[in-house]
Formats: C-alpha cells, sequence, structure tokens
C-alpha cells in the first residue's frame, strides 16, 4: 500500500470527539475560517463557543475542525478556540492550500471546502456553517467561484447552513449545484435562504419539514454511490435577519470599492462581508453569529437523526 494513500494524514482527535465517532454517536463538524477572519475578537470566541453550544442543545458532539503543526484538529480545547479567534498569523485555508499548510507545519483556518475534506477523513458525516461561499456577482468575467462549490461536489458530507454568502450570485450559485448533482433542501421554506436575509427570493429545489426525512435523503443520496455532499439549507430567524435591498446595496457599493482597490481572489469574500457590516452598523455580523447559532442547532438534530437511522439499520443485520 502506498505510504501516501488518502487517510495517512496526522489527525489530533479530543477525547469527546473521538469516543462519539468510536460509539457511533453523533457528531458535527464545524468551519474554523469564519471565527479567525469572519467576526472580530473577542467577541469571535464567544460565538465559536456558542455555536458548539448549539450543536450540544441538538443533540451532537461538535468538532471545531482547523490545521496546526502538521496536524488536522478534530475539535478545540478552550486554548484552541481562543487562540484561532485571536487570529494572529493564522491564514485561511481553503481546499487547494490544505496540503502545503499542513506540510509546512503552520496554522490554519479551514474554510467550508477544506473543512468538508478533513470531516471526511475523520469520519464526521456533517459539517455546519452559516453560509457558504458560492458564484461571485460578476463571475462570468472574473471566474471567481468558490471552492466550496467544487468540494461539495467531492465530500460525502453533508453541509448545513443558511444558503450563500448573500454578497454572491446565488441564481448562479444554484445553476452551479444542479449541474454538479448536489441536492439542495430547504428544511422549513420553500426559499433558498440567503444567509442574513430570510429568502433568497429563488425557490428551493426541495423542501422538507422534519429532520429525520433530512437525515433519509442524505443517506440515500450516499446509499446511490454519490460522491458529493447535501446542501441542507435553513433560514435565519426572521427576527434577526437583514432586509435584502440594504445587504444589495451595500455589496454593490462594496465590489464597486474592492474592484478600485484591486482586491481579489481569496481575500475578496472577506472584504466584502466586513464592507456589509460596517454599512450596516454591525446588524450584519449579528445576524453572521444567530445563522451560526441556528444552522449549529439544526446540524445537530439531523446528524441525531442520522445516527439513529444506522443504529436501526444496523439493529436489523444492514449496513447503512
Ligand atoms: N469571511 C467571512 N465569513 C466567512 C468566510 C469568509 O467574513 O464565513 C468564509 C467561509 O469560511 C467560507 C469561505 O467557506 O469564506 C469562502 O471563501 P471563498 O469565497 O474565498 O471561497
Ligand atoms: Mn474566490
Amino acid at each position: 500500500m502506498p505510504v501516501d494513500r488518502p487517510g495517512t494524514v496526522p489527525l489530533r482527535v479530543t477525547d469527546e470527539v473521538a469516543e462519539a465517532l468510536r460509539t457511533g454517536a453523533p457528531v458535527v463538524a464545524l468551519e474554523s475560517n469564519v471565527i479567525t477572519h469572519g467576526l472580530d475578537y473577542p467577541e469571535n470566541a464567544a460565538t465559536a463557543r456558542k455555536v458548539e453550544a448549539a450543536v450540544r442543545a441538538g443533540g451532537a458532539v461538535p468538532a471545531t475542525i482547523g490545521v496546526d503543526a502538521g496536524r488536522v484538529l478534530v475539535g478545540m480545547t478552550d486554548a484552541d478556540i481562543d487562540r484561532f479567534a485571536s487570529g494572529a498569523g493564522i491564514p485561511k485555508v481553503s481546499s487547494r492550500d490544505l496540503a502545503v499548510v499542513l506540510a509546512s507545519g503552520g496554522p490554519g483556518a479551514t474554510t467550508v471546502a477544506s473543512s468538508l475534506v478533513l470531516a471526511h477523513l475523520a469520519g464526521i458525516p456533517f459539517l455546519a456553517s452559516a453560509g457558504m461561499g458560492g458564484v461571485h456577482r460578476g463571475a462570468q468575467r472574473t471566474m471567481d467561484i468558490s471552492a466550496d462549490l467544487i468540494q461539495l461536489t467531492r465530500s460525502p458530507v453533508a453541509l448545513v447552513c443558511a444558503g450563500a454568502k448573500t454578497i454572491l450570485d446565488l441564481g448562479l450559485t444554484l445553476e452551479y449545484l444542479e449541474t454538479q448533482c448536489v441536492p439542495v433542501i430547504s428544511y422549513g421554506s420553500d426559499d433558498f435562504p440567503a444567509f442574513y436575509c430570510v429568502s433568497s427570493g429563488l425557490p428551493s429545489p426541495h423542501r422538507l419539514d422534519d429532520e429525520a426525512a433530512v437525515a433519509r435523503a442524505v443517506h440515500t443520496h450516499w446509499a446511490l454511490g454519490n460522491p458529493g455532499s447535501v446542501l441542507v439549507a435553513t433560514p435565519i430567524d426572521p427576527a434577526d435577519a437583514v432586509d435584502k435591498d440594504e445587504v444589495d446595496a451595500a455589496t454593490e457599493q462594496a465590489m464597486a470599492a474592492a474592484e478600485r482597490a484591486g482586491i481579489t481572489g481569496n481575500a475578496l469574500t472577506r472584504h466584502l462581508m466586513r464592507a456589509v457590516d460596517r454599512s450596516t452598523g454591525g446588524r450584519a455580523a449579528r445576524a453572521n453569529t444567530a445563522v451560526l447559532a441556528g444552522t449549529a442547532e439544526l446540524a445537530g438534530r439531523v446528524a441525531v437523526a442520522y445516527a439513529r437511522l444506522r443504529q436501526d439499520a444496523r439493529d436489523r443485520g444492514g449496513s447503512a
């Protein structure tokens, strides 16, 4: 067997997560880039803990993902969370960056894309995030399409989030997911949600209203032999939402400013998100926090339903 076969990357799994994985208890992976680069210190450290608590409230064990010293962190200690939240010198690490950062031993905050890769390596079937990356507005010209979308076609880890970030072209993002055979399920809503906003104004391809039905759909997608993810999108609580027209206007302005400043590549998402935070007087950042907790809690509940379904199949002597 070649030594560089998949699965030989060192993992540092916390005792709690290792025990849950060993016994088939529900586990939900969480990304760390939103903590390190999406919110300010120290509120982001409090948010990271709140998000872990939300996964527990849903009935599952949280496993915040990152990389450090050549190892994959599967589950973070309090000290890890504080270090990743204070952020100094911790780069954003997406799928393309993973091998280089792991091999050179530096720390890295993982995006949805790289967290999908690592959750799969660790054997965790669910990842929760507030909003994934997608097709950027103007991608026809810039070709800026998040690796989050590409990774959804490759990693068999279901993603629970509030849809893609409002700063993106959500219509094109849905087109991409359709072309690439990634099922999109809105939980308890007819529409595809839009992160800070309850609705993108676009209908969702599928709607399901309870977590057992979502778990069955996820299970069946993999039972069909599909190699990738299932996207489970749940809208923000309307009480926490920001008005869509306001976010769209702020995004247009922020895009024009980014173009003038020559900001492109992996710095663009953070730049746009922060500009929208500023022009909404911090309401967008508060909505981001609310959405992180809401999606984490649903992911916990779906992971519980999925673990139950697998246990039932084992009890019947199957291999689900
Ligand atoms: N910046 C933020 N919040 C975020 C992200 C960046 O203020 O949540 C993230 C998420 O980690 C997501 C990633 O997976 O950005 C996508 O980045 P890109 O569009 O460069 O692929
Ligand atoms: Mn990009």
